[in-house]
């Protein structure tokens, strides 16, 4: 049984207060349960404030990307080394808007998802397709690549604990979601993606998010779907009330 995983991802979003002023308003309220886990997925500079207030409760904090080296020449780039020192438990890599205006490719967010392993971090990994592949009808072929290239190199172990977000381009930050019954069909797919690359039991335990303009109105139907186990929420997290709606959703 696979628990759903909610995960805010706020972006370039909040100040520091506001940041502090959200996890205070949500920390006691995020449910101890085996169903569900809830992750901020935080700009750098509030990861130290965050994973102090964090500790010992039922919310963790991400790191919304991460350099794949341990240290170096690379002026303005954070380490995994840096991120697992702090605390922080998981890392989004390879979102739509990283590889959109950063130039992240498959071959990097492979390089960042084997180094998060190997540092003790949980990648949470972005997939999808832009609205002129989903009309060319390739959304299947290329989520399939994008998987397959970026979980090459690790143990089916690892596999199994690599959380895959499945975010169609069109429907990020636009209002538009996937039909919960297309994005099931896409998350399907990459579970059997997983089994083709790895094992059955791998594809059975991996954790496949749906995202793109999730919040309170559509989650249940979303995460009703037999393939989907959570959400990467961006718009719909900013606002404690807003997330713990979600957060319950998944309970
Ligand atoms: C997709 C999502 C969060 P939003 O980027 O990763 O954002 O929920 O605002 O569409």
């Amino acid at each position: 049984m696979r628990k759903n995983v909610i995960a805010g991802n706020w972006k370039m979003n909040k100040v520091l207060s506001e940041a502090n002023e959200f996890v205070d308003a949500v920390i006691e309220k995020v449910p101890n349960s085996d169903n569900v886990e809830a992750i901020v997925c935080a700009p750098f500079v509030y990861l130290p404030s965050l994973v102090e207030k964090a500790k010992g409760t039922n919310l963790k904090v991400a790191a919304q990307n991460m350099h794949f080296e341990e240290n170096g020449a690379y002026t303005g780039e954070v380490s995994p080394v840096m991120l697992k020192d702090l605390g922080v438990t998981h890392v989004v890599l390879g979102h739509s808007e990283r590889r959109e205006y950063f130039a992240e490719t498959d071959e990097t967010v492979n390089q960042k998802t084997v180094a998060a392993f190997k540092h003790g971090l949980t990648p949470i990994v972005c997939v999808g397709e832009t609205l002129e592949q989903r009309e060319a009808n390739e959304t299947m072929s290329l989520v399939e690549d994008q998987v397959k290239k970026a979980v090459a190199g690790l143990s089916n172990e690892q596999v199994a604990e690599t959380i895959i977000a499945y975010e169609p381009i069109w429907a990020i930050g636009t209002g538009k979601t996937a039909s919960s019954e297309d994005a099931n069909e896409v998350c399907k797919h990459i579970r059997n993606v997983v089994k083709e690359v790895t094992s059955a039991d791998t594809a059975d335990k991996v954790i496949i998010q749906y995202g793109g303009s999730v919040k309170p109105a559509n989650v249940e139907e979303l995460l009703a779907q037999s393939d989907i186990d959570g959400a990467l929420v961006g718009g719909a997290s900013l606002e404690a009330d807003s997330f713990l709606q979600l957060v319950e959703a998944g309970a």
